[in-house]
This record gives structure tokens, sequence and C-alpha cells, in this order.
């Protein structure tokens, strides 16, 4: 059983007659570096993949030291992992509730009777908050790909040119320079489209006088990187300066504050502070970051809910916004890992505001 199984194990609690079944994509290939799809069947003395005829080989590849398990003509996922229970002795079953959908939990019970089931509790999660010296590399590397795009996008920016054009060069970028996908859908928001913080890239041109904000990120080894960059086409209103000044302010601030023992929510509150203060109160409407892994948004978060403290070693991102109906928006985004000197941004993009 390799490393991360047996942490898994140990913080689930998992008891002598109890065992697992992972579905979530993302902490299967955590566990086991396997990428395609099927579940994971594991308990004390036993691990194993089990998935269809396409992948099986691929599963012995990515994942050695697990057993893989093809299923069969009428026999489900579920049922062959209730063959391995049963040989186990396996009394309670520990299952994702966060993922397995109401109707898949009842074709689950049905497939493997006679055992109690019981909540994984994000087990996973808990244990994939704290990156390991390889997750980091492959985040940061992720960073520098799109950090490297990025910089080549900016002589290709021309007024008269869509978002849409814009987002297709800079993922074409992101691929050219090794990213292995994408770490989420690219948005670029000009001009007034930059009030909405999730925009999707429209046939609208840029135009002079106009900021745009682009938000994206490359994968690389499985890890995502997150990064927001805001530039003005042309010289901006005093308006639009006065909002990127802001938020260049609560970015660079907030990003001096990360520590580990440091509360998530405070640190969220002195973005919001320094935005309220300049007049934006109401205009800043999303958390201050959260944490980057295999998921592009994993815990813990820098939200006004959240009291964990941050950790050596864990990931997060700092990226306020103000956003103006009908005037515009301004965000700015960096990925840092928190070390036991601080934050140390893995993103080495230029934020003083570029005008071009
Ligand atoms: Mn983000």
């Amino acid at each position: 059983m390799n490393q991360r199984m047996e942490k898994l194990l140990k913080t689930a609690g998992l008891g002598t007659d109890e065992a697992i079944l992972i579905h979530k994509p993302s902490n299967m290939y955590y566990l086991s570096g396997y990428t395609g799809e099927g579940i994971i069947a594991a308990g004390n003395g036993f691990q194993a993949i089990i998935t269809d005829f396409r992948y099986t080989e691929q599963a012995e590849r990515q994942a050695p030291g697990f057993d893989v398990l093809m299923i069969e003509k009428g026999v489900s996922h579920e049922a062959l992992a209730g063959r391995l229970f049963a040989q186990h002795g396996v009394k309670t079953v520990r299952y994702e509730d966060d993922e397995v959908t109401v109707r898949a939990f009842a074709a689950i019970q049905k497939a493997i009777p006679n055992v109690a089931f019981a909540s994984l509790g994000n087990a996973p999660e808990t244990i994939r908050r704290i990156k390991d010296q390889h997750e980091l590399d492959c985040i940061e590397e992720a960073c520098n790909i799109s950090c490297r795009a990025f910089d080549q996008l900016l002589g290709f920016i021309k007024p008269g040119m869509t978002e849409k054009q814009l987002q297709i060069k800079l993922d074409f970028l992101m691929l050219e320079l090794g990213g292995e996908g994408l770490a989420f859908n690219t948005i670029v928001a000009s001009g007034v489209n930059g009030s909405l913080p999730h925009a999707i890239p429209s046939d609208k041109k840029v135009e002079m006088g106009e900021m745009i904000t682009f938000d994206f990120g490359a994968k690389k080894g499985g890890y995502c990187a997150d990064m927001t960059r805001t530039i003005a086409l042309g010289q901006p209103s005093p308006e639009m300066k006065k909002i990127y000044d802001t938020v260049l302010f609560a970015q660079e601030t907030c990003e001096a504050a990360l520590a580990p023992g440091k509360v998530c929510k405070e640190i969220d509150a002195m973005a919001r502070k320094i935005i309220d203060d300049a007049g934006y109160a109401g205009r800043f409407g999303h958390g201050l970051g959260h944490s980057v892994g295999i998921d592009i948004h994993e815990n813990p978060r820098l939200s006004q809910l959240c009291e964990d403290l941050l950790e050596v070693n864990q990931t997060i991102t700092v990226e306020p916004g103000i956003y103006v109906p009908g005037l515009g928006g301004v965000r700015i985004e960096n990925t840092c890992a928190i070390t036991e000197n601080g934050g140390r941004t893995l993103v080495h993009a230029q934020k003083a505001l570029l005008i071009l």
C-alpha cells in the first residue's frame, strides 16, 4: 500500500472491518496516479482499481501496486468491489457522499448487500490540503507556463480584436508552451464586461481606453495554475486607474500577510477593508482566494467564513477584485505557496499596471 493510501486509511480512522470506495477522479489520481474512469476499492491489506476494458492497461501502467479488476457484462464496478469486500470480511463501506448521487447510491446498496455504509468525510481532501514538493513543483511549473504564455500574448493584443480571439491565442500559447491542458475555461473580459467576475469571452472587440482582465491557468502533471492580470489598452480613465490602484494595494497587502498560523477569514477581511475604505463597499462580492491543486478550487478558502489556519505547504490564491456594472472591473491574482517564512508567489508576471 502506498504512502498516500496508508495516510488516508489513518486519517479516515478506518477500522479493520471497514473499507473505502473512491469515485472522485481527483481523489483517484491523488491516491493512485490513475487518470481513467472507474473506482478505487480499498481496505486493510488490499487496494484495487476497478475499471472496464478500455482502461485496464492504462491503470496497470499508472498505478503499480494496485490490483486492476475489469468489470464483466452485467457485473457493475460496485458489484466487483462487493466481491472484494466479502473476501476481506468488510462490514462497513465508507464512500464519498458528496460525490455519489442518490440514484447511484441506491444502486451501490443493491450491489453490495449485507454491509453498512458511512461517509468518508472528505478524508482524501483533508490530506490533499498539504502539498508535497513534487506537487508544489507541478503547480509552480503550471504557473510558469501560464506566465510565459501571457508574456507572449501581450505582443499580440491589438485594438479591434475580440475577447474570443485573445482567449484562443492565450489557450493556444499555454498548450504550445508545455501545458497539458487548461485548469479551467479562460476568462477574458474587456471594458464594461470587466464587471462580470466570471465573464465568458465574447465577440466584443477590445478598444483603446479599456481595461482587459485575463483569468487563466495551465495544467502540468495533473496540477492547476491560477492567475489573473488586468491590463489597459491606452490610458485608462481616472476612475478605472483608482480601481486598479485599490485592487493592487489589496492584493499586495494580503499576499504579504500570508503566513502559517494566520486565520483565513482575517486575511479576507484585510482586502475587504481596503476596498470598502476606498469607496467600493459591496463591489467585491467573492472570496479573496482558495487553495489550488489537482482541482482548481480546493480548501482552505480565504473567505469571510473560513476559520482555518494557513499551514506550511498549502497553496492559496490572493485575488481581490472590484466590479462596477456599467463601468468595468479589475482583478489581480497570484497563486502562492505557504512557507515557514510567509507566502511565496508562484506567479511572477508583472502586477504594476501595464498600459499597451
Ligand atoms: Mn482563482
